[in-house]
């Protein structure tokens, strides 16, 4: 009998959620970044071991909505749960325990999933340190079993990993054996272009930024042709992007077409352009065709 379940990832912004994902999948399936609200999407790694697979869906960080784009991902958290075996609530180790995570907690206890908690960043930590937020954590919901890890540096995986496998129910896998994430490839490589461009920028730019790849066209083998808009929400944030001389757009699109070409397994054109649109944060018709639902 094979064992198969989702799991899915809370925390606050920034805590590691995204890093985890992919340190327990071995393979990118999530951006990462040191900016908070990286995540926008669910996005399911499929981790599988012998006769258990589990699904991790790493959620956008927790936060309180402030336009469509958030009031989104605000509800992509609270469905997610429900359609979930598991949570696992993640804290910054670095940070300690505050308002944000009892929030969070508060919440998952209103869902009635059996929630683990993880630690992260601990490699950031003293002993002393340590101690302290093991117990801040343990305080938080005292059913849950508290995992101190290092989503960077992959130690305390292997532990957290097993006590979530144990969790899952009996039943069919919900996706091919050897698959790492459901999401389709356009989104993959929009998804790499915009990390591109959020480690290149600053302040509010990172968050006006998303990506929509039109087109992947394979001319032929061994070549991915790709075209891709990058919207911003001003001309001014539009210059920022393209850079002087198209400086910065040249070293956003090496950047990704690095990372697009191990994604794809072959070489890479990539075609960017820059396009203002204003408000596409409470444009719901923008983000149902960008899949933020
Ligand atoms: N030192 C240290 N840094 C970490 C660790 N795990 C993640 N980080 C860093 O923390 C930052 C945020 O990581 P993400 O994985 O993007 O965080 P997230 O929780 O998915 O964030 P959102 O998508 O914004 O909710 C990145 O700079 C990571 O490199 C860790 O174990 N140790
Ligand atoms: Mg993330």
């Amino acid at each position: 009998m094979t064992r198969s379940g989702f799991v899915a990832l809370a925390g606050r912004p920034n805590v590691g959620k995204s890093t985890f994902v992919n340190a327990v999948v071995g393979e990118k399936v999530a951006i990462v970044s040191d900016r908070p609200q990286t995540t926008r999407r669910a996005i399911r790694g499929v981790y599988g071991s012998g006769e258990c697979q589990m699904v991790l869906v790493d959620l956008p960080g927790v936060q309180r909505p402030r336009d469509a784009l958030t009031t989104r991902m605000a509800r992509r958290v609270q469905q997610e749960l429900e359609g979930s075996d598991a949570a696992l609530l993640m804290l910054n180790g670095e940070q300690g325990v505050g308002p944000g995570d009892r929030f969070i907690a508060a919440t998952l206890a209103g869902a009635s999933l059996p929630v683990t908690i993880a630690v992260n960043k601990v490699d950031r930590l003293s002993n002393a340190s340590l101690m302290a937020v093991l117990q801040q954590a343990a305080e938080l919901d005292r059913q849950a079993d508290v995992f101190p890890i290092s989503a960077r540096r992959g130690s305390g995986l292997e532990e957290l990993v097993e006590h979530l496998t144990a969790q899952m129910p009996e039943g069919p896998f919900m996706f091919p054996p050897d698959s790492v994430s459901d999401q389709p490839l356009e989104l993959r490589v929009a998804e790499l272009v915009r990390e591109a461009v959020i480690r290149r920028t600053f302040q509010e730019l990172p968050h006006a930024v998303e990506v929509l790849v039109e087109e992947i066209e394979r001319p032929r083998e061994g070549l991915a042709r790709v075209r891709a808009l990058i919207w911003v929400e001003s001309e001014s944030q539009k210059a920022i992007v393209v850079g002087a001389g198209g400086r910065m757009v040249k070293a956003i699109g090496t950047a990704a077409r690095r990372e697009a070409e191990r994604e794809l397994g072959s070489h890479v054109h990539l075609d960017l352009s820059v396009r203002v649109r204003r408000d596409w944060r409470s444009d719901e018709g923008l983000l149902d065709r960008l899949g933020i639902d």
